[in-house]
């Protein structure tokens, strides 16, 4: 048995244990490093849901994929492994088309329009999770995600062929329509990824190039700001309805709390990392008029795509969201 194998077990074991009356220890995987706002912001919650509590529910964070793998998170709350976690939302595609809401370009470029789509969406995403046996908590956004190339891109004959870093179902099928070849890398491994070839480009916020120091490998970053993804913090249903009411309600006034602080957060973070960017080095550009009319048109594919993927619950969203 691996160590981390070994700690999933301990916790399993104690976690069990647990009346609902008594002391409740939790496990949290986090997918991202403590450097990223939606893993300081799930340290605030975990804080707060103690003080909450006056200490009788403790959540240990275990950030960076440190004790589960990203991908395996969503089934880590699920099977009960762990108590609850977070997860980038598009990593869950391949579980329902509902998930894709996340990753698709130009369909919600700014804060308030990610809002209003999150809103929108919520319902029916909430409806997929209860199916997995899993309860939402908050969510976190990212900054818009943009395009980094080693060389400059006017249009996107400029990329073709090019390698382009995934992190979806749907980023791999953008890079498809973008003419590149989309290769599934996790964030910890991009600046190796660049300086071995192994990609020439991606598309994610500024945030993730500040933390990955993009300046040591490419020179560019182009501000399509094409979507605006999420992560999402999920507890196990059963986990959830065994707790006593004044524990369930700290947990759902501190998530709540920590979705405010997301939404908030993001503006600043946006900001201030494109503008660290740039003082790295980095050239910042706004897109091409031909660029942004290009993607846009891979945009209207994707929707298209998606909304015939799953027509119900899709046009419930969509219908929502452009009221
Ligand atoms: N950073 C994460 C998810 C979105 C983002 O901005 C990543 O690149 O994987």
């Amino acid at each position: 048995m691996t160590a981390k194998k070994l700690l999933v077990s301990a916790c399993l074991i104690g976690g069990l244990s647990a009346s609902a009356a008594q002391a409740e220890k939790w496990n949290m995987p986090t997918p991202y490093g403590d450097a990223n706002l939606p893993t300081q912001i799930a340290y605030e919650f975990a804080e707060e849901v103690k003080a909450k509590t006056n200490g009788a529910m403790s959540i240990t964070v275990h950030s960076g994929a440190s004790l589960i793998e990203h991908p395996e998170i969503p089934r880590a709350v699920k099977t009960g492994q762990v108590q609850l976690g977070e997860v980038f939302i598009g990593i869950m595609g391949n579980t329902h088309p509902v998930f894709k809401h996340d990753n698709i370009p130009f369909l919600a470029t700014t804060y308030d329009d990610a809002e209003k789509l999150w809103a929108a969406t919520k319902p029916e995403l909430e409806k997929q999770l209860a199916k997995e046996g899993m309860q939402l908590l908050y969510t976190v956004p990212w900054p818009a995600q943009s395009l980094y190339t080693k060389i400059p891109v006017n249009t996107l004959a400029d990329l073709k062929g090019l390698k382009m870093r995934a992190y979806s179902p749907s980023t791999s099928r953008l890079a498809d329509l973008m003419g590149t070849t989309p290769v599934t890398i996790q964030v910890p491994e991009i600046p190796q990824a660049f300086s071995t070839g192994i990609v020439d480009a991606m598309i994610t916020s500024p945030s993730t190039g500040v933390n990955g120091q993009a300046w040591d490998y490419l020179g560019h970053y182009n501000a399509i700001n094409a979507w605006i993804p999420k992560n999402i913090v999920v507890v196990n249903s059963r986990a959830f309805k065994r707790l006593d009411k004044s524990m369930q309600d700290a947990l759902v006034e501190a998530a709540a709390n920590a979705e405010a602080k997301g939404w908030k957060g993001v503006r600043v973070k946006a900001t201030e990392d494109t503008q660290s960017l740039a003082e790295h080095g980095i050239t910042v550009t706004e897109p091409s008029a031909e660029l942004v009319q290009e993607l846009k048109q891979i945009g209207e594919v994707m929707i298209k795509e998606w909304q015939d993927e799953a027509p119900e619950e899709v046009s419930a969203i969509l219908n929502q969201y452009n009221q």
